[in-house]
């Protein structure tokens, strides 16, 4: 397919400022008739160019009068119409076949109920429309079905009219007074539970928050509308952004492609971020809730408010939601604790964070997919809802809040809405908006070299020198800047110039017993100071500095980037027990087991010199002044997937399996301590249950002394499991064990406890998905385990949930199992498979191996085998042919 380019954007030669649709649904066959107003400002009349999928036209008139076959072209994609006014209406008539429709874009069966998912491009698989996000109308939408089928008929808005009609059918007639872009249509149609708080806010306004999910699903959805309500009130408080609809509306699917969906006061949301007790959730299904929920509120100011012009901006509203649910999160978790313990709160909030962006974005930025947040060129929209775009995208947001500070990026957001409520606009609208606040407040300063950040694609490394003259007590550090070509920049002649990046660099310094030194800098002292590194290498020297300090670099991880850094073991280990920034510690502590991991990987054994980083770990797991949370993340091992992208070439297998030994050796060695743990933490477990950062991070420490006891085969670990199993009060404790039971392999008790969670569990899909991926996960699990899970009744390829369950964690996520050949074919058979049901699946999975060119040979070949037989598959979707192509170029 060929690429579409940024720099290609038109506006829409036409405006539409009013919508109305009439839906007569029917799962087999929906009719839609869509009617709008067109209008021409500017001169001549171009054709009018609407697009549309898997449609069948009825009829189309302009003005009352039905055209001919000769008066319009209709292809695949477009239904174009020749206008001879500068006003007219046109009116559409057409059918789509919703229980067809595997897809999940447009209008889909899930269950019993319709749904639809319309971004990025899935309007066009309701009615024939200009599917681009920068043509805002008004809409009017009227909903006619079967009573019976369909008791709630819900769409945007306001709920203006309702009748009963012939035949057992009502009616229902919703109103949205917001102009929106149509991918933030969206319609339902079914019988569900709802569950509804009224609700006044800040403004005065009286709002109806409402979560709707299936029949008997109504207890768990508490969690969620509380997350909701929390949501309204942070984002008027925190952001000074109110809530502008009378009503606003959560369901849950049991299908659906992504986490949720954002549609004006209408969020149609994937059932696992919605549904929740402690009997089924997690601790950590808990906080993705919370995170998601308030993820897509967010969105209704930056998203729908203000949306994108094109797709190229994607990140203008992802990144910048996913940095306020971010913000979100960590004022939710550090709300009620004392100043030190929200602290630590919000540090395991920030690694969580930046662990996720290691895990995905980092190798996707060193990859075949390589793009910068704002991308350049696509193939498929759908393949570029992307780690960058979304987390990276809110590290970029996240680097000018530190720029401008709290207040003044507050100002920046005001100045964005006073410019921009109402309009489809660029990432360099948004950049605008803050660097006239930074401008004003700091004379001199700009962001001009910060937007690189939207242009430039990879990690940029930044190299730091320290040096310190002991004569005049000065220590000046060195910081130089460099991004390597990566993706297809690698293949461009003459090599690409990638200029430097505007990076704020947060710095401390410490004695050589761990103490934090004062930091003269700009006029203060300071603790922590942030160098602004805007040239390619640029050095500052601080005074009054007696002798050679500790450097703690990348405080609270300020960029995006990897830092290069030559130091000892001893100083890592100073480090990672004395550390004032928490989160520099943990990744000192994370970098001590990262070379101890990486040298064994490479000398296929354990060195024996490991008593620094058990004896540092021995400090942690003891130290009375961390918190549980924190000592849990701290006293987890890097992932196997952040520890590859430090290695060339990668050996997938022989990392995994270090990192196995290492956990291993680790639970022997601590076996006494982690013992003492799990019993501490056991004992405090309340009867009532909850999420909050305490409770959750102690059972997050405790079921992890329970897998390292595992790991080391602790002669108690098997019966402490299988009691913990037990008598588990909430799903958390109750994975825990299972996982620490089916850790140690096809035991008896491992058996018997899976067969028992299944018979527990099989009513609840979500339930019965974390069956599926805790054995597509296990260590002893490879691809004939996960073919005779594929034929258990329970498995079906069609809900996405299930797919990921299985296949994706499977193929993502278990590097012992699944990096073989017959790992690799497997793979390739499965992402054929979804690709003739579902292709932006299918375009996920098939992203599994993007780093195989970085494999060792024997991987590499066996991956390269395994893309050549999808690129070479017919039919093949778009999106996955887009993926395969730049993998293989
Ligand atoms: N806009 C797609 C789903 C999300 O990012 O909220
Ligand atoms: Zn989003």
């Amino acid at each position: 397919a060929p690429a579409i380019s940024r720099h290609d954007y038109q506006p829409y030669p036409y405006r539409l400022p009013r919508v109305a649709l009439q839906f007569d649904l029917d799962a087999e066959c929906t009719r839609v008739h869509a009617r709008f107003e067109v209008e021409r400002d500017g001169g001549g009349l171009p054709p009018l160019v609407l697009n549309g999928q898997e449609l069948s036209l009825v009829s189309v008139s302009i003005d009352g009068t039905q055209l001919d076959a000769g008066k319009y072209r209709l292809d695949d994609e477009t239904l174009t119409l020749f206008p001879e006014a500068a006003r007219f209406i046109v009116e559409i008539a057409s059918e789509c076949r919703p229980a067809q429709n595997s897809a999940l874009m447009g209008l889909y069966v899930s269950g019993e109920s319709l749904f639809t998912q319309c971004e990025a491009e899935g309007f066009r698989r309701i009615t024939w429309f200009p599917d681009r996000p920068d043509v805002m109308s008004r809409y009017t939408v009227t909903l006619r079905g079967d009573k019976t089928a369909y008791p709630l008929l819900l769409s945007n808005g306001n709920l203006v009219a309702g009748s009963e009609l012939e035949n057992g059918r009502h009616e229902a007639v919703w109103e949205d007074p917001h102009p929106k872009p149509c991918y933030l249509f969206a319609l339902v149609a079914g019988s569900f539970d709802c569950l509804e708080r009224r609700i006044r806010t800040g403004a005065g306004r009286n709002a109806l928050l409402q979560i709707y999910s299936d029949k008997g699903s109504r207890n768990k959805t508490e969690w969620a509308l509380d997350c909701l309500h929390r949501s309204v009130q942070w984002d008027e408080q925190r952001f000074g952004l109110q809530l502008d609809l009378d009503r606003f509306m959560v369901v849950a699917a049991r299908d659906f492609n992504m986490g949720a969906m954002e549609n004006k006061g209408l969020n149609i949301f994937n059932s696992s971020y919605v549904l929740a007790e402690p009997d089924t959730a997690t601790d950590a299904s808990y906080h993705g809730i919370e995170s998601v929920i308030g993820h897509e509120y967010f969105h209704n100011w930056t998203g729908n408010r203000v949306t994108c012009r094109d797709w190229f901006q994607l990140s203008l509203k992802e990144g910048l939601t996913v940095f306020r649910d971010q913000q979100f999160s960590a004022d939710m978790m550090a709300h009620g604790l004392s100043e030190d313990a929200a602290r630590s709160a919000r540090a395991v909030k920030r690694i969580d964070d930046v662990t996720a962006l290691r895990v995905a974005q980092f190798p996707e930025d060193a990859g075949p997919m390589a793009h910068p947040i704002r991308p350049e060129s696509y193939q498929e929209i759908a393949n570029f809802y992307t780690a960058t775009v979304y987390e990276k995208g809110a590290e970029v947001i996240r680097m000018q809040h530190t720029l401008l500070g709290e207040e003044d990026f507050q100002a920046g957001i005001r100045e964005y809405f006073r410019r921009h409520d109402g309009q489809a606009v660029t990432c360099d609208d948004f950049v605008d908006a803050m660097d006239s606040v930074y401008r004003a407040r700091h004379p001199g300063k700009s962001l001009d070299v910060f937007r690189r950040w939207y242009s430039q694609a990879g990690t940029p490394r930044v190299h730091v020198t320290l040096q310190h003259d002991a004569d005049q007590g000065l220590c000046s550090i060195t910081l130089r800047q460099h991004c390597p070509p990566v993706g297809i920049e690698k293949l461009q002649s003459p090599p690409l110039e990638k200029p430097p990046l505007h990076i704020p660099f947060a710095l401390g310094l410490l004695d050589a017993q761990g103490q934090a030194l004062a930091l003269r800098h700009e006029g203060q002292e300071h603790e922590t100071v942030v160098l602004d590194l805007c040239a390619e290498s640029q050095t500052w020297t601080f005074p009054d500095i007696a002798e050679r300090p500790v450097a703690s670099l990348l405080r609270d991880f300020s960029a995006p980037v990897i830092v290069e850094y030559d130091r000892d073991d001893a100083e890592l280990a100073l480090l990672a027990r004395h550390d004032t920034d928490p989160f520099a510690r943990w990744e000192a502590g994370q970098e001590l087991a990262s070379r101890q991991l990486l040298a064994m990987s490479q000398s296929g054994s354990a060195k024996q010199e490991d008593a620094i980083l058990i004896e540092t770990w021995r400090a942690l797991l003891h130290d009375p002044a961390l918190s549980d949370a924190y000592r849990a993340r701290v006293l987890t091992l890097p992932a196997t997937k952040a520890l590859l992208e430090k290695t060339d070439p990668m050996d997938p297998l022989a990392v995994a399996q270090a990192r196995e030994d290492l956990r291993a050796r680790l639970g022997q060695a601590l076996a006494d301590s982690w013992l003492a743990i799990y019993q501490a933490c056991a004992a405090a477990e309340p009867r009532e249950y909850s999420p909050d950062a305490v409770s959750s991070g102690r059972r997050a420490l405790k079921n992890l002394a329970l897998a390292y006891l595992a790991a080391g085969r602790h002669p108690q670990a098997e019966s402490l499991a299988q009691a913990q199993y037990e008598s588990a009060r909430n799903m958390t404790d109750r994975m825990g064990a299972l996982s620490a039971l089916v850790g140690q392999g096809d035991t008896p008790a491992a058996t018997r406890a899976l067969r028992h969670f299944y018979e527990q569990w099989q009513h609840d899909p979500l339930v019965v998905d974390r069956w599926f991926a805790l054995q597509a996960t296990a260590c002893a699990t490879r691809t004939d385990t996960v073919r005779a899970l594929m034929l258990h009744p329970a498995f079906t390829l069609r809900n996405p949930n299930r797919a990921r369950s299985l296949i994706f964690q499977f193929c993502m996520n278990n590097m012992l199992g699944v990096h073989r050949p017959e790992g690799y074919e497997f793979w390739a058979e499965q992402v054929l498979a979804l690709d003739a049901l579902n292709p932006e699946i299918a375009a996920r999975l098939a992203r599994a191996f993007d780093s195989w060119a970085r494999y060792a040979p024997s991987n590499r070949d066996a991956v390269h085998s395994a893309l050549q037989r999808i690129q070479q598959h017919e039919p093949l979707s778009r999106n996955v042919a887009e993926i395969v192509s730049k993998a293989l170029n």
